[in-house]
């Protein structure tokens, strides 16, 4: 390196700086911030060193919020356990004793329990399900306009084999009384601040009793880690993760509405759209997740070679239905792409990819475009809401030829 060294002395000293020419400068600010999160590529700094993940964006330490680099995604349609991205809301304990550990399933039932690890896994048949996780804000980011929260790349997503038993039988140990209507669930972690509202989050009664909605120990064949609740966690297959409660200790069964702050006042949509003047419009809960894809094997703005075949490979979900179709989509054209073959269920990712006979020129702007079985697609524009929710438009990149 030529010109002066910026050690470390010279930057607490502030000394230095006066001498260092201004294209070293320029190139230093290029390495250490890129804001550019919407459209073109981004750089947004990762570190292997966060305890039990491997490489990950960092946007927050404590509670953690951790997004999963896109290019794990190319790996295979299983995320592996020390990618998966990090959300909390609040502080969490770090050590769970789990002789000790206890789910009290109370509220409109007719006896109340307090029920050990064992009392949950005896419950009822062990139920193994492939399913998506992901966060309501996943993509907002990329908002345009931009909106306030978590600036979550696509990375607030990936997809599990969830070990546990049927939420329905454990309800069943409580035994649900007439007139319920919600089934409402707390983890152990707690506001920081006083007064602030616990995490609770609920889901109605006939969601809760689905074959396929658990109380889940184990995450692609391992205990819950830690950072993904151990030692139970709450599946909702096809719905955002909002209702994934982490390290189980409530369940409670309603009767009624749910009041409480990040069902009634937070997690909610905009019933009709809106735009960034509106005001005091009527909302609605994120609940089903709708379709998405992506492009993994090029990011924006990569070359490809002129002349020469083009394969593009990527992973899509039809969200709360199985994925029907995918289609890779330019100015005034659209290509089918393949499914593969391997299919882990409806509620999982499942890889697709097209072969372009040959490159005639730079392909600008092109996407995929996911379909699921109910007829939900992918719509061309975004659906503006006022905290980036549910983002599933078409996500574009180009690619130059030469
Ligand atoms: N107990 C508890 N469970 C929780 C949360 C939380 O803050 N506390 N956050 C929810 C949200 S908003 C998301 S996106 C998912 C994230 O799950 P993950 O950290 O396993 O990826 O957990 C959900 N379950
Ligand atoms: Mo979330």
């Amino acid at each position: 390196m030529s010109g002066p060294r910026l050690s470390r002395r010279a930057l607490i000293a502030g000394a230095g700086t006066a001498a260092l020419a201004a294209p070293v400068l320029a190139k230093l600010g290029g390495r250490m911030i890129d804001l550019a999160l919407p459209g073109g590529p981004s750089l947004r700094p990762t570190t292997p060193a966060f305890p039990g993940k491997g490489e990950m964006i960092v946007q927050r330490i404590r509670p953690p919020l951790l997004e999963t680099p896109m290019a794990v995604f190319r790996e295979g349609i299983i995320t592996p356990n020390d990618r998966m991205f990090v959300r909390w809301n609040w502080p969490f304990p770090t050590e769970v004793k789990v002789a000790e550990h206890r789910v009290a399933v109370g509220g409109a039932v007719k006896q109340p329990v307090s029920l050990t690890l064992d009392d949950i896994a005896g419950a009822g048949e062990t139920v193994e399900v492939v399913a998506i996780n992901q966060c309501a804000g996943n993509g907002r980011g990329l908002s345009e306009p931009r909106v306030t929260g978590t600036q979550w790349g696509n990375g607030a997503m990936g997809c599990a084999k969830w070990t546990g038993v049927r939420l329905r039988d454990v309800l069943a140990k409580a035994g649900v009384s007439d007139g319920a209507t919600r089934v409402r669930f707390a983890g152990l972690d707690v506001p920081l601040t006083d007064g602030a509202p616990q995490f609770i989050k609920s889901i109605p009664l006939d969601m809760a009793m689905r074959d396929d909605v658990l109380v889940a120990w184990g995450m692609n064949d391992e205990p819950l880690p830690i950072l993904h609740g151990f030692p139970l966690r709450i599946v909702v297959p096809g719905w955002f993760s909002t209702y994934w409660v982490k390290m189980l200790s409530t369940i409670e069964v309603l009767t009624g509405e749910d009041e409480s702050h990040y069902v009634a006042e937070t997690y909610r949509m905009p019933a009709q759209p809106v735009t960034p003047e509106s005001k005091d419009f009527p909302t609605v809960p994120i609940t089903a997740m709708p379709p998405r894809s992506f492009i993994t094997s090029h990011a924006d703005g990569d070359v490809v070679a002129l002349g020469k075949p083009l394969v593009l490979e990527g992973i899509a979900f039809g969200g709360d239905a199985a994925l029907e179709r995918v289609d890779l989509v330019g100015k005034g054209w659209e290509i089918p792409c393949d499914l593969a073959a391997e299919d882990a269920g409806p509620y999982a990712f499942r890889r697709w990819s097209v072969t372009l006979p040959q490159v005639a020129g730079d392909f600008e702007s092109i996407g995929v475009r996911a379909r699921n079985v109910n007829g939900a697609v992918q719509p061309e524009a975004l659906v503006w809401n006022p905290s980036g929710y549910a983002r599933n438009v078409i996500e574009r990149i180009t690619l130059r030829a030469q």
